[in-house]
């Protein structure tokens, strides 16, 4: 073990942290800071550098004194002044300099007023109220602490294409173990919620099969978190916790059934079984002790006389009694969709050609394709005005016309300005097949004005499409204040149709969205707003929020193949 650069770095700057709160000499403090951003910034570690005699005095705020130190912490791994310091002073106070606005300063302040010593004792204080009175500190402050104490107690969760990913390899895994028979991932990624608090993955294999050995040993694992004779848990190094149970083929289906959840589903289904006098657990259906189902979900299912529930209709949302009723929808697929119509290019921030998405495209099978390249404004790099949109059109038609049993349909993104104007003159919008309109700014907005101002932009007869409604992104910036009933009246009234973003971390409208757009009978898009060729592929995490939301493929404007699609986002 050697010890590298950036954890020396980290040494000195919490030493003068700790200096600073002890009111050492200023100039000493300074050195220190000066001396760990050198060495963050050198290209070679410095124990290398010792080990070939290269004098490190000749680094910028290096001295003889601070060199010495340097290799005495190359040598021992630790900074003796700092383990000194750490007998004088709690060590945990340094580590709230990583709390945003908490400085030397303050924590000076914190320990000696409030005798706060570590992160969890300042959130701790904020959510007393005790900061506000403290000098230097004031409501303000106490507040911003507070958020992000809020932030650190929720439990992370992952977006749904990131535990994809992580899912998809623990699978082929997993379905590489010996007598394994097969593997599934139940829980929340199954009911592609847009967001996953840990994998739940279930195994059926024959009596012998190694799997617990093998999952607990998957290169992937950090801590191994519990382990039995049929299930384990463990913790990735990305963090994720996954949730294994090996079950016997006769119970795979009941097993299935009970980790999908979600719960409230679980619990909705075991009443409508009580009242048939039936059992059912992870192990199957039970009339009395005797087993009667459980290899399949459809055979649990029907022991209720019910049809087989997909997955993401499973949250106790009145899916059981449209199963119970024969009304279950018949979900819109994936293969449903003949086009995405929200596509970038390099013209403006995608990273590759209008031909190359084009390409994309055809390849997906796809019958249409429409660019929306944005329109100039300021916070948007490259943005398309009037005259340079007139060029791109020029190049499509070029392009269609060499193009067979596909065509690609002139479109833009064009920003909706705080007034609800737009980016473009409406000469150009007219010359579109398609126009998506959206919000790029002003997110925080009070609902009835942020509503006013998207109702505007659909004022203009030129607009088909809202993109992205409430422009969130998800653990970055919360959804945008709407009165998402109203504007979707005012899309109805004037034919307009609001967007299912594709984007993992937009998913925008969300899957109860999309069920109040069906309940209003206003019809959506799902698209992909892909800035690669790569990602055209996030078209599934769209249309798995768009089933959440019931929506069958008639309720999908994309759904209709070129000539139906034309007439039916002609506003009225
Ligand atoms: P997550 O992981 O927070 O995104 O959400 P889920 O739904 O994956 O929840 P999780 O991992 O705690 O549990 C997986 C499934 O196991 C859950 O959807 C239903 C089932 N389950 C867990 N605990 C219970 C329970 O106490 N009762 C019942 N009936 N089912 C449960
Ligand atoms: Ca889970
Ligand atoms: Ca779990
Ligand atoms: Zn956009």
């Amino acid at each position: 073990m050697t010890i590298h650069n950036p954890e020396i770095a980290n040494l000195f700057n919490r030493y003068a942290v700790m200096l600073e709160i002890k009111g050492a000499n200023p100039f000493r403090i300074r050195a220190y800071r000066n001396a760990a951003r050198t060495i963050e910034n050198l290209p070679r570690d410095v124990a290398a550098m010792l080990k070939d005699g290269s004098d490190l005095t000749e680094l910028p705020g290096i001295g003889e004194d601070l060199a010495h130190k340097l290799s005495d912490i190359v040598e021992t791994e630790k900074f003796a002044e700092l383990e000194k310091l750490k007998g004088q002073l709690p060590a945990a106070l340094a580590d709230m300099t990583e709390v945003p606005g908490i400085g030397p300063k303050r924590i000076k302040t914190l320990f000696k007023s409030l005798k706060i010593k570590s992160v969890e004792e300042l959130f701790d204080a904020a959510r007393k109220g005790r900061l506000r009175k403290l000098h230097g500190f004031g409501p303000k402050t106490e507040a911003n602490i507070l958020k992000i104490a809020g932030k650190h107690a929720a439990p992370k969760r992952y977006k749904l294409s990131d535990a994809q990913q992580i899912a998809d390899a623990l699978v082929e895994y997993l379905e590489g173990v010996p007598r394994v028979i097969r593997v599934a991932v139940a829980g929340s990624y199954r009911r592609r919620k847009e967001t996953v608090g840990d994998l739940d993955i279930l195994v059926a294999c024959h009596a012998d099969a190694p799997v617990i050995a093998r999952f607990v040993s998957y290169e992937d694992v950090d801590e191994v978190l519990a382990k039995g004779g049929t299930r384990a848990a463990v913790k990735l190094k990305s963090g994720m916790q996954v949730d294994l149970r090996v079950v016997p083929e006769r119970s795979y289906g009941a097993a299935l059934v009970y980790f999908t959840g979600s719960k409230a589903h679980n619990i909705a289904l075991r009443a409508k079984g009580l009242k048939r006098k039936l059992k059912i657990n992870e192990y199957g259906v039970f009339r009395g002790k005797t087993w009667i189902a459980g290899r399949s979900e459809a055979d649990v299912y029907a022991r209720l006389e019910m049809p087989l529930i997909p997955p993401e209709l499973r949250e106790n949302q009145g899916e059981i009694e449209a199963a119970l009723a024969g009304k279950l929808p018949k979900l819109i697929e994936l293969s449903d969709i003949k086009g995405d119509l929200h596509v970038h290019t390099k013209e403006s921030d995608g990273e590759a050609t209008l031909e190359e998405m084009v390409e994309a495209a055809r390849k997906r099978g796809y019958q249409y394709i429409a660019i929306t390249d944005h329109s100039k404004h300021i916070g948007i790099t490259h943005g398309l005005d009037a005259k340079r949109l007139a060029g791109q059109l020029k190049r499509i038609d070029k392009l269609n016309a060499k193009l067979r049993g596909f065509t690609v349909l002139k479109s833009a993104e064009v920003d909706i300005l705080p007034d609800g104007s737009l980016a473009l003159p409406n000469t150009i919008l007219g010359e579109l097949d398609v126009v998506v309109a959206s919000v790029h700014s002003k997110f925080d907005l009070p609902a009835k004005e942020q509503t006013e101002r998207m109702i505007r932009a659909m004022d203009n007869p030129n607009v088909n499409i809202i993109g992205h409604p409430f422009g969130r992104l998800l653990g970055e910036r919360e959804p945008c204040q709407l009165d998402l009933e109203k504007l979707m009246k005012a899309a109805l009234e004037r034919g307009c149709h609001l967007e299912v973003n594709g984007q993992p971390a937009r998913l925008d409208l969300s899957d109860t969205q999309c069920r109040l757009a069906k309940e209003l009978g206003l019809k959506l898009v799902i698209s992909t707003d892909a800035h690669t060729p790569e990602t055209l592929g996030y078209m599934r995490y769209g249309v798995d929020q768009a089933r959440r939301g019931w929506l069958e493929a008639k309720d999908v404007l994309n759904t209709r193949p070129l000539d139906e699609f034309r007439k039916l986002i002609k506003r009225k």
